[in-house]
């Protein structure tokens, strides 16, 4: 470590007192030489410092660059890289916990696991191959076994890229319902702030109001939408439905809001997706136990009783909304994100056509070419075997710096 100063070598006047930081390889973050200077914050400092280093020959990192150099270094794999960038994105407890473990190397311990079976088997069926005379064919029937079992395993990581995508970019839940229900009520309930523009009129909502909410340590992002109905007012009415039907589409799940002190009347659109249904102004029936159950049986589907005006009934949403994030408990270490999921599916598209080369009796050749092709696919993930295009790929999704 150095202590001084910084000096314009061209004016020789003083820009800042400053500390030098020395790693020498491979004890460093990116496994090569680094100096790292602190100065003094403050954007001005900063600027000088960095156009001085500039002038001199330094040249700014690219995204990511810091964390790429680290990988090509071999200080992680390119799983454990894209954890770090999980880290820093981490918006709350939950997806800090996955990133922290995929960063551990939980995912690439599962990883390497079925990979390694997976070499075995084809060293298996290569030594056949290699020396027909010395080694025995494998029976079918015992190498079928083993792609079974490594499908099982793979289709278990698979089993986590839906709770993966909700740590990663949190889960969408559309408020919908008939106007006048309560929905921007419920979203400002829920966000503790008057977020959203509540009146008495009908039709007041137009464009969708989107707001992230930390639930359990599960990010959501909730929507309020225009209400649905039939003959709206004006234009902005009906573009702002037009949206309420695309964000029903395009949600995670819905919560659908209805006026609990109305007559039960069903649900007007199909339900496609995970769906709530919502009693909304429950402070305003006094037999709520009828109310409940005349309505469950009218949507035939599971209902909670709020109200967004008390506050009555939310922890029970809270708990509700909890456990659609939550999903299945997890029995991998990590949940998987889209490029994983991507290398996985294509891994098992490669086992399939094995198994057929297989049951087909097909020489022990066809079969070699499928089963690498599957390790091949598992060894992206990890960054065993992959191409300098999926290297710049992940890394180009990190902010500069890192
Ligand atoms: N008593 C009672 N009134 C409520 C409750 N929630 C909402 N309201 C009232 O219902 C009216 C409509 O509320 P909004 O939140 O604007 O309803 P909305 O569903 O967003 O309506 P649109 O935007 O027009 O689709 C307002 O007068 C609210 O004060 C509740 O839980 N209890
Ligand atoms: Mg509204």
């Amino acid at each position: 470590m150095l202590c001084g100063c910084i000096h314009d070598p061209l004016t020789d006047r003083k820009v800042d007192e400053a500390v030098l930081l020395v790693f020498r390889a491979p004890r460093s973050y990116t496994t090569e030489d680094v100096v790292e200077i602190q100065s003094h914050g403050g954007t001005a400092i900063l600027r000088k410092v960095l156009s001085l280093c500039l002038k001199e020959g330094a040249r700014l990192a690219t995204a990511g660059e810091f964390t790429k150099r680290a990988y090509l270094g071999g200080r992680f794999d390119l799983a454990q890289a894209e954890a770090i960038s999980d880290l820093i994105g981490a918006k709350t407890e939950k997806a800090l916990e996955n990133a922290l473990s995929q960063l551990d190397g939980g995912l690439s311990r599962d990883l390497k696991e079925v990979r390694e079976s997976l070499l075995e088997v084809l060293a298996r069926v290569e030594a056949a191959i290699d020396f027909p005379h010395e080694i025995e064919e494998p029976k079918p029937s015992e190498v079928l076994g083993h792609i079974e079992e490594i499908e099982r395993k793979i289709s278990l990581l698979l089993s986590t890229a839906r709770q993966g995508r909700v740590l990663r970019e949190g889960m969408a839940i559309a408020l919908v319902g008939n106007p006048n229900v309560g929905k921007s009520s419920l979203l400002n309930a829920l966000l503790r702030e008057e977020r959203a523009i509540v009146t008495d009129l009908p039709g007041t909502t137009r464009d969708l109001i989107e707001e992230n909410l930390d639930l359990g340590g599960y990010l959501f992002r909730i929507q309020d939408t225009a209400g649905i109905r039939e003959g709206a007012f004006d234009q902005a009415e009906k573009l702002g439905i037009l949206r309420s039907l695309e964000a029903i589409h395009k949600s995670d799940a819905l919560l659908y809001l209805v006026d609990a002190s109305l007559p039960p009347a069903a649900m007007p659109f199909p339900a496609q997706k995970k769906i709530l249904a919502i009693l909304n102004k429950i402070d305003l029936v006094k037999d709520r136990e009828a109310c409940l159950a005349a309505w469950r049986e009218k949507l035939k589907m599971r209902a909670i009783a709020v109200s967004a005006k008390s506050g009555e009934g939310l922890p029970e949403l809270t708990e509700a909304l909890v456990n659609l994030a939550e999903g299945n408990p997890l029995v991998p270490r990590c949940a998987i994100n889209a490029r994983h999921q991507a290398a996985l599916f294509a891994a098992l598209g490669s086992l399939e056509a094995s198994k057929e080369a297989l049951l087909e009796s097909l020489p022990l050749d066809f079969l070699t070419i499928d089963l690498k092709a599957a390790v091949s696919s598992l060894g992206e993930v990890t960054g065993e075997e992959v191409s300098e295009e999926i290297i710049e790929k992940v890394f180009e999704n990190f902010c500069v710096g890192k």
